[in-house]
């Protein structure tokens, strides 16, 4: 090549120009360390783990080409919310929305729907057997020579929850080259449950206000309800009880009907049917009837009619949740009749609309002098087979009341002819409320993994609820939830977790909960494993920190009356026994823990006889659960050489120790959260260890009233006396029931 003089530069020139160059080049890599230190933009929560924050430019610049174009049809609700859900997504994640098209015409087509949807995915011919209304298959192919990716199934449902997989599998930068999965969920029902009055109060709630707005609708449809909607697609959840258990009858009135119609209208393009609490006292208070007798001919005619009209207004419509005889709530039992009669009852004018009961068994009477903990079992496994074929009998997971630690309810395994649903909360009530970190997915998966043995080695809780074990096709999850107004939905940033991984529960009860932590953790702060591993491990082991902190080796029920805020082991008198904690721990001189071996209630009795066994003798019992079933001298010797005071004491210092290291590991992810949710998580674990060393403090103060032993070495005494933590009071504390 010539070069002309014009060209040529002349030396001194050059090197004035590389200096500059090397200058600037220095300006831009300082000015960049500077823009990577600081820390990310500020984030509310708002946008939950849906956030399709960019790639890495190099992750995203392969992403873009394999998803340069979208085929996807919208001419249905349901397809448009996938299509709308893929661009923006897509356009979030690699920086640039795909063109779209009617048919595949270049390589890199992303093609989502179904064989009658879209004529390119019928032309594949793929295998869609099995998948069911719900199930989808993503597969990497060549559509007409071309690289594409397909998302099929037999449904547009199921094409907006594999929209969701693909995005996930972006979104924790998964491959996505040379994929071919087939998914669907295990699980039929999987509902959230609100806990909402209809004057927007939220019991056990800790996130605000109701998020439904009974007042404006039917006309104001909030748009948060469609992100609401979107959040639970994205994880599988296809039902949501819109209010209380503890409900008005109200909510069956024509008014309320509407307004649920118009909520309806913006679930149901995100597979997701709505359901009511229904009164089992209905008939008296807007029927006008004398009677709620689920035999009476008048009655039976009234609930025909109401549910008639119920589905004239929402064709779909889910079904009722009944909490009936529990906590002072109408049911059959005040007539003289059973559970199966009352839901027999509703089940039967359910029945030919395609709906279905879900009766609760959390149930506990005033008159009945028995274990509390046996009561569910002793009224529920008479009617075994008895129950009509669309009703679900709802357990929660253990036998007394959603504690930090329960060993897996008895009626799990005991009643085969009919479908049990779980019943998990999500909100927090006795787990530190909404500011302290507690993931519950460790928890669930205990009690999903957990052996009933009802047919052998290897019948788990989750075999029950998803149907195998017993051969039932109406199976059900539910999930009490910590949903509110609060801009993060679910009053603090990690709580969101736990909205998240009962949702993958409920889709897959065999997953994981370490693996459903950590596509959160990525999707909802970031991808880095420096962010990652820190904050999984963190969250792995917190449920066993709260354990420890609360209610070590199986005590339980020991918060504040009513509230159920911080520690109150000393709760006694009012109106029942088993609404005090005394009932529970039955300290005295010689030991604590409740005896539910044979010597005392027997509520062992109630598992099948191998785990009976175990947990009825105390060498047996696993550690967790030895205060549960057992009345434990003081000097008991444990597995860790200590005795039983000793252990105790050091397990409650174990659990603060343990909010100590979290916020040691979340102080040193300052620079790789955004400053507003660092902030908001680093003050919350701030009020948990303050809270932690309380529930230690206070437990400690008054247990060594009976121990009457000193504390093992190293351990501080409490700062206070007990008749100090007594006397604290805490009349505004949120949630409580009303
Ligand atoms: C909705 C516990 C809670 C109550 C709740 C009840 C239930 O007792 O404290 O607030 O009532 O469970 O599950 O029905």
């Amino acid at each position: 090549m010539v070069h002309t003089d014009r060209h040529r530069r002349h030396p001194a020139a050059v090197g004035r120009a590389r200096r500059a160059w090397r200058g600037a080049l220095a300006v831009l890599v300082c000015l960049s360390a500077a823009l990577a230190s600081l820390p990310a933009a500020a984030e509310d929560g708002y946008e939950l783990w849906l956030r399709y924050r960019p790639l890495a430019d190099a992750a995203a610049q392969g992403q873009r080409a394999r998803f340069a174009q979208l085929v996807a049809p919208a001419s249905t609700p349901t397809q448009r919310a996938a299509r709308d859900e893929l661009l923006r997504g897509l356009g979030g994640l690699l920086g640039a929305a795909p063109s779209t098209a009617e048919a595949p015409d270049r390589d890199g087509a992303l093609l989502v729907g179904t064989p009658a949807s879209l004529p390119a995915i019928a032309a594949l011919e793929l295998d869609l057997d099995g998948l069911g209304a719900e199930g989808f298959a993503i597969r990497s192919t060549r559509v007409g020579g071309r690289a594409a990716t397909v998302v099929a199934a037999n449904t547009d449902t199921g094409a907006l929850y594999g929209a969701f997989h693909l995005l996930r599998l972006l979104q924790t930068g998964q491959p996505v080259d040379a994929l071919d999965i087939r998914e669907s969920p295990r699980v039929k029902l999987r509902v959230l449950n609100h806990w909402d009055n209809l004057d927007r109060y939220v019991e056990r709630g800790y996130a605000g206000e109701s998020i439904w707005d009974w007042h404006r609708l039917p006309d104001w449809l909030d748009p948060r309800y469609t992100d609401y909607a979107r959040a639970n697609a994205s994880i599988g959840i296809n039902g949501t009880v819109l209010n209380n258990v503890n409900t008005s009858a109200q909510a069956l009135t024509p008014l309320y009907l509407e307004k649920t119609a118009a909520l309806a209208s913006v679930m149901r393009p995100y597979g997701i049917k709505v359901y009511l609490s229904a009164r089992f006292s209905a008939p008296i208070e807007i029927g006008g009837l004398p009677t709620a007798d689920p035999l009476d001919p008048a009655v039976r005619q009234w609930w025909k009619d109401k549910i008639d009209e119920i589905y004239r207004t929402i064709p779909d419509f889910g079904g009722f949740l009944v909490k009936a005889n529990s906590e002072g709530q109408p049911g059959p039992q005040d007539y003289g009749r059973s559970h199966a009669d009352g839901a027999n009852m509703m089940a039967e004018a359910l029945a030919p609309h395609g709906g279905v009961v879900m009766w609760r068994a959390f149930v506990y009477s005033h008159e009945e002098p028995d274990d509390r903990a046996k009561q569910a079992y002793t009224e529920f496994v008479p009617h075994d087979g008895v129950f009509a074929d669309n009703v679900l009998v709802q357990v929660k997971n253990g036998a007394i009341d959603f504690q930090p630690r329960e060993p897996f309810h008895p009626l799990f395994g005991a009643m085969p002819k009919t479908p049990l649903m779980m019943e998990f909360q999500i909100t927090k009530e006795y787990l530190g409320f909404a500011t302290h970190l507690v993931y519950l997915g460790p928890m669930y998966e205990e009690v999903l993994r957990a052996d009933t043995h009802a047919r052998g080695p290897g019948s788990t809780v989750a075999k029950i609820i998803d149907g195998s074990l017993e051969g039932h096709a109406l199976t059900g999850m539910a999930g009490v939830a910590n949903i509110g107004v609060d801009r993060n939905w679910s009053g603090s940033h990690f709580d969101q977790a736990n909205w998240y991984v009962y949702g993958r529960m409920a889709w897959d009860p065999h997953a994981s909960a370490e693996a459903i932590a950590r596509d959160w953790t990525r999707m909802t702060f970031s991808t880095d494993p420096d962010v990652v591993e820190p904050v999984v491990s963190m969250m792995m082991g917190s449920h066993q920190a709260v354990v420890d902190y609360m209610t070590p080796l199986g005590l339980h029920h020991l918060m504040g009356r009513g509230h159920h805020y911080g520690p109150g082991p000393w709760v006694e008198g009012g109106p029942r026994a088993d609404w005090t904690s005394v009932y529970y721990h039955r300290a005295d001189a010689r030991g604590i823990g409740f005896d539910r071996s044979a010597t005392g209630s027997n509520a062992v009795a109630q598992y099948a006889p191998p785990v009976a066994r175990q947990f009825g003798s105390i060498d047996t019992v696993p550690e967790e659960f030895l205060l549960w079933f057992h009345h434990v001298p003081w000097d008991h010797p444990m597995a860790s050489g200590r005795s039983l005071w000793d252990e105790l004491v050091t397990r409650y210092g174990r659990g603060v120790d343990y909010v100590r290291g979290m916020r040691r590991t979340w102080s040193t992810l300052e620079d790789k959260v955004d400053q507003e949710r660092h902030r908001q998580v680093s003050v919350f674990l701030g009020i948990q260890e303050k809270e932690a060393q309380w529930w230690r403090d206070a437990s400690i103060a008054y247990f060594g009233t009976f121990s009457r032993r000193p504390l093992p070495a190293g351990e501080a005494e409490p700062p206070h006396d007990v008749e100090y933590y007594k006397s604290l009071q805490f009349p505004f504390a949120p949630g409580d029931g009303k």
